[in-house]
C-alpha cells in the first residue's frame, strides 16, 4: 500500500543503515593497497575478511562500500583526483574504452583487477576489445570501480526505485544500503514516482557501486505521462541531466524499431518492457522510427563526454515462456548488435540486455546469437557483455519468481552472461521492499557463483571448500559465517539446537548423533587410521563402534533437543 511520503526531499529522515558487523559476524573490512604507477595514486581495494575459529581466514569480494557515513553527506569521493587529472589534461573523451584503446591502464582498471585477482593488463585488453566494461561516469567519484565481462566473475544487479503508488526517498536509500550489503555489484534506480531527480541524487551520492537508470522513465514523467508528447529533445535533455548527475549506465531501448512492432502482435503477453512499450507506442502514434535509434550517434557523443555506458535495452524481450525466442525478440537483438558497433566507434562502453522469460532448453540460443551478433564483423571487437533479467524458466512461480529466474540466470551465466539482473519475490506482484531486495540478491549470488564454478573461475571454489571443511569438522560458527547470510544460517540451526554447546557438537537436529553421516565418516577415518583401510575380510564394518562419550569432539548433553545444556 501507500507509504509515508518524504517530508522534505532535500533533507530526508534517513533510517539507520544496516550494520556491517551485525550482518557479517567475525568479518572485517580489509583493504589491499596498490600503487597506480603512472600517477603514483595509492588505491585501497576493499575485501571482506571472514575470520574462522581455527585461526584461518578467507577474503571475499566486497561491495558494501565505506561504512558509517552520514547519508546526508554521501560517501567519500574516492575517484576525485583521478578524474580531475584527466579533466586538467583536457582529454577529448573520458571513457575507459578510449583509455584502453590508447594502451593506458587507468586507476579504475587497476582497482577492478585487484578485486578480481587478475593482471591489470588483462582488464585493459578486455575493455579495449569491448568484451568488458567498467561503468564509471566521471560525475560519480564515489563508486568503487568494478568490471563486467564474461572473463571475470559474474556480477549481479539490483533494481529498486519508487513508483507513483509506493515508497519514498528514505526507503529507496535503505534498499540501496541493503543491496550493497548483500552483494549487489551494480544497482539501478528505476524510480517513476515522486521526486525522480532527488531520489536519484540521494542514491548516487550514497552508492559505492555504479548506478544505472532508464532515462525514458523520467522523460515520460516530464511530459506528464503522455507518451505521444515525448520528443527527442525532452529525451536528450534528460539523458544529459542524468549523465551530469553521475549515472554510470543507461538502459536505452533503441532497438525497438517501428518495423518490429507488428512482430509482437501474436504474442501471448505482447511487449512487457516498460521502456520498450513507451518507445513502441510513440512510434506507432507518430508513424515514425524510434527516436533513440534515429539519434543514436548524438547519444554516443553525449555518453563519451562522461563515460556513461550503454545498456542497450531489450524492449522486445519475451514476457512469458510462450513468447520466448520469437522473431520480434531476435530482430531486436540483431539491431542491438548494430547499435553496439556504432557505440564502439565513439569509444563508448556497451553491454546488451537480454531476457526475460525463457525455458531452459531455449536459453543457449540466446547466448549464441548475442555472441555472434553483438561483436564486430571482423571479429576484433566483442562480443559486448550480455546482461540478462533472469530469465525465468517457468511462468507460474509468482511469489517465488526469484527462484524461478535464478535457475535461468545460473544457466545463462554458465553460457557466458556477465551481469545478472536480479528478480525479487515481488516480481509481477508489487514494488519490492528491503526484505525482497535481500532475497532477490541472495538468490542471484547463488546463480552467479554457480556459474563461476561451472566456468572454472580461478579461486572461486575456495569459499565452498572452506565451508565444506568447517561443516565436516563441525565448526558450526564458521559454517554460518562462510555462508551467504550468516544470521539466517544460525537462526535455522538455533531453531532446534539453541545451546552454545551445540555450536561445536558433532551432529545437528536433522539426523542427530547416531545418524550423522559426517560424524560416522570421522569414525571410519579414525578406525582406518588405527587399523588401515581394507585390511582383510574379517575386519568388517561391524567392528566400528565408537562410544559417543569417548568421541573427543562430543559435547555431553548437546543432543538434548531442548538445548538446555550450557
Ligand atoms: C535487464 C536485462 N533486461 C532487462 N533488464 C532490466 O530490466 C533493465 O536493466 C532495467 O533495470 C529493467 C526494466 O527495464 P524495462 O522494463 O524498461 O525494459
Ligand atoms: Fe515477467
Amino acid at each position: 500500500g501507500r507509504r509515508r511520503r518524504t517530508k522534505d526531499p532535500f533533507n530526508p529522515e534517513f533510517k539507520t543503515a544496516p550494520q556491517y558487523e551485525e550482518t557479517y559476524p567475525s568479518s572485517e573490512k580489509v583493504y589491499r593497497e596498490v600503487v597506480h604507477e603512472p600517477t603514483g595514486e595509492l588505491l585501497r581495494v576493499p575485501f571482506r575478511r571472514i575470520h574462522l575459529s581455527n585461526g584461518e581466514h578467507l577474503d571475499v569480494y566486497d561491495t558494501s562500500g565505506p561504512q558509517g557515513c552520514n547519508p546526508h553527506d554521501g560517501l567519500p569521493k574516492l575517484r576525485r583526483s583521478w578524474i580531475e587529472r584527466r579533466e586538467q589534461r583536457k582529454d577529448p573523451c573520458f571513457t575507459q574504452l578510449y583509455y584502453a584503446r590508447k594502451g593506458m591502464i587507468t586507476e579504475e582498471m587497476l582497482f577492478a583487477a585487484v578485486r578480481e585477482g587478475v593482471d591489470p593488463e588483462f582488464v585493459r585488453q578486455e575493455v579495449a576489445a569491448g568484451r568488458a566494461i567498467i561503468p564509471s561516469n566521471k560525475r560519480a567519484p564515489e563508486l568503487e570501480p568494478m568490471v563486467i565481462g564474461p572473463n571475470f566473475s559474474v556480477k549481479v544487479n539490483a533494481n529498486f526505485g519508487n513508483s507513483a503508488v509506493a515508497s519514498n526517498i528514505e526507503d529507496e536509500v535503505e534498499k540501496l544500503q541493503w543491496s550493497v550489503l548483500w552483494g549487489a555489484d551494480t544497482v539501478m534506480d528505476l524510480s517513476t514516482g515522486e521526486h525522480i531527480p532527488l531520489v536519484r541524487n540521494w542514491i548516487l551520492r550514497n552508492s559505492p557501486v555504479p548506478v544505472g537508470t532508464v532515462p525514458i522513465y523520467e522523460a515520460l514523467d516530464k511530459v506528464g505521462g503522455v507518451v505521444e508528447d515525448l520528443t527527442w529533445e525532452v529525451f536528450r535533455d534528460t539523458v544529459i541531466e542524468q549523465a551530469e548527475a553521475g549515472v554510470s549506465y543507461f538502459t536505452i531501448h533503441a532497438g525497438v524499431r517501428l518495423a518490429y512492432i507488428p512482430l509482437t502482435a501474436r504474442r501471448l503477453t505482447g511487449i512487457v518492457s516498460r521502456g520498450g512499450s513507451i518507445h513502441a507506442k510513440w512510434s506507432m502514434a507518430h508513424r515514425k522510427e524510434n527516436f533513440a535509434y534515429e539519434h543514436w550517434d548524438e547519444l554516443c557523443a553525449i555518453m563519451r563526454q562522461y563515460d556513461v555506458a550503454f545498456s542497450i535495452g531489450d524492449g522486445l524481450r519475451p514476457g512469458c515462456i510462450h513468447d520466448a525466442n520469437d522473431e520480434a525478440q531476435f530482430a531486436e537483438l540483431k539491431t542491438q548488435g548494430e547499435l553496439t558497433r556504432r557505440a564502439w566507434a565513439f569509444d563508448v562502453q556497451v553491454m546488451n540486455e537480454g531476457p526475460g522469460h525463457v525455458p531452459l532448453h531455449k536459453i543457449p540460443e540466446n547466448m549464441e546469437k548475442q555472441k555472434k551478433w553483438c561483436a564486430s564483423e571482423d571479429g576484433t571487437m566483442g562480443p559486448a557483455p550480455f546482461y540478462t533479467l533472469g530469465p525465468l524458466v517457468i511462468d507460474h512461480a509468482a511469489g517465488r519468481d526469484h527462484i524461478a529466474s535464478c535457475i535461468g540466470a545460473a544457466n545463462i551465466a554458465m553460457h557466458g552472461t556477465a551481469l545478472l539482473c536480479y528478480v525479487t519475490p515481488k516480481e509481477h506482484l508489487g514494488l519490492p521492499n528491503a526484505d525482497d531486495v535481500k532475497e532477490g540478491l541472495l538468490a542471484y549470488r547463488i546463480a552467479a557463483h554457480a556459474a563461476n564454478l561451472a566456468n572454472g573461475l580461478p579461486g572461486a571454489q575456495a569459499r565452498d571448500d572452506a565451508i565444506s571443511k568447517a561443516r565436516f569438522e563441525f565448526r558450526w560458527r564458521d559454517q554460518f559465517n562462510l555462508s551467504l547470510a550468516p544470521l539466517d544460517a544460525k537462526r535455522h540451526h538455533d531453531e532446534s539446537l539453541p545451546a552454545e554447546a551445540a555450536k561445536t557438537a558433532p551432529f545437528c537436529s536433522m539426523c542427530s548423533y547416531d545418524f550423522c553421516s559426517m560424524r560416522i565418516t570421522q569414525d571410519i577415518r579414525k578406525f582406518a587410521a588405527e587399523n588401515g583401510y581394507g585390511v582383510g575380510p574379517t575386519t568388517g564394518m561391524e567392528a566400528i563402534h565408537v562410544d559417543p562419550h569417548e568421541c573427543e569432539s562430543f559435547v555431553p548433553g548437546a543432543n538434548d533437543p531442548n538445548g538446555t545444556v550450557d
